[in-house]
């Protein structure tokens, strides 16, 4: 891996604080171990889970016309995607740009490293041409980083609908980091979930199979692997709630009695009441007003909003101005 982000090794810091806090939470970034990842792939392929499927639509669909802004400027430029998970979609704009023989790098950035080492055995086989450099770090870190600035036009891919798993006040801190992260012209293509029936959203976080249920637990799970707890999972609820006015799909691990957790590497005992919760993970979804606010607060300009045809997705181009 090239770069090594500051917050790593911090898994156990962490827990410590998120249980410490109240209401009680955990971190959403810890849910993709190899385990995490691997049930979140499941969660991709689940009926009610239309987010990967719709951006997938537009990315298949409309490619060209995202990527023509970035081919006008007809210079080698650099292909940076914060998030990169298993490439499936991104894998659409790299065939289309290795077909036309234009000159880019790709700089796939994400904290799972076995995702990485996965996404980079897939690219060489499949697209042995592709120059590939992944970088194992936060969306932040790599921001602050940039090791990929060479003076080339970037295109920061920020797809999968990933600044929703950051609260309002986060999600401008972090289109702070663009702003910081970016010179005038580069560009950033954002996936949102956009505010749709409010039963679509909440189905999408509470499947009839229970593999969401199974990606939550897991965190439970790993903390007692890696940090030996004795979470008892079996006594834990998983509950999705949505609040249409707010956007925010919240999901929460509910314990359904009062009990007492260890965790051996923290050397602490936590308390839970009965129906005491931990916040697992927020998915905000987002109203176009909305996004175009968070682009002025960045200082890019919104170029345009491409969507798929049921208008429950959507992959917005913004420049640096
Ligand atoms: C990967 C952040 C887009 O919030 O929809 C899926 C993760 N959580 N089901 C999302 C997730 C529960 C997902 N993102």
């Amino acid at each position: 891996m090239n770069a090594k982000n500051t917050d790593f090794g911090t898994f156990a810091q962490d827990v410590m604080l998120g249980l410490n806090s109240k209401p009680k939470t955990l971190p959403s970034k810890y849910f993709y171990d190899a385990k995490g990842d691997k049930l979140f792939q499941d969660i991709m392929a689940l009926p009610e889970y239309y987010l990967t499927r719709k951006e997938y639509e537009i990315l298949e669909g409309q490619h060209k016309e995202i990527l023509a802004r970035i081919l006008a400027q007809q210079q080698p430029f650099n292909l940076v995607e914060l998030g990169a998970g298993d490439g499936l979609k991104t894998k659409i704009l790299l065939r289309f740009l290795i077909k036309n023989k234009i000159q880019f790098s790709y700089y796939p950035v994400d904290f799972s490293g076995s995702v990485l080492e996965e996404l980079e055995q897939g690219l060489a086989e499949e697209l042995p041409e592709l120059e590939v450099i992944p970088i194992q770090s936060t969306y932040r870190d790599s921001l602050k980083a940039q090791i990929w600035e060479n003076g080339r036009p970037n295109l920061i891919l920020f797809l999968g609908a990933n600044l929703g798993n950051f609260g309002v006040e986060e999600a401008i801190n972090i289109v702070d980091h663009l702003r910081v992260g970016t010179k005038k012209g580069d560009q950033v293509l954002l996936g949102f979930d956009l505010k749709k029936n409010p039963q679509t959203i909440l189905d999408a976080y509470h499947d009839s199979q229970g593999v969401t249920r199974e990606f939550n637990l897991n965190l439970l799970d790993r903390i007692n692997r890696e940090l030996g707890g004795d979470f008892d999972r079996e006594s834990f609820v998983h509950w999705p709630s949505y609040d249409p006015v707010s956007g925010e799909c919240r999901s929460h691990l509910v314990s359904k009695k009062s009990q007492l957790v260890t965790i051996d590497a923290l050397s602490q005992t936590f308390e839970f009441e009965a129906y005491e919760c931990i916040f697992t993970e927020i998915s905000k979804k987002y109203s176009f007003s909305e996004i175009s606010a968070l682009a002025s607060s960045g200082g890019f300009q919104v170029i345009e909003n491409f969507t798929d045809s049921e208008g429950y997705f959507s992959d917005v181009l913004w420049e640096k101005s």
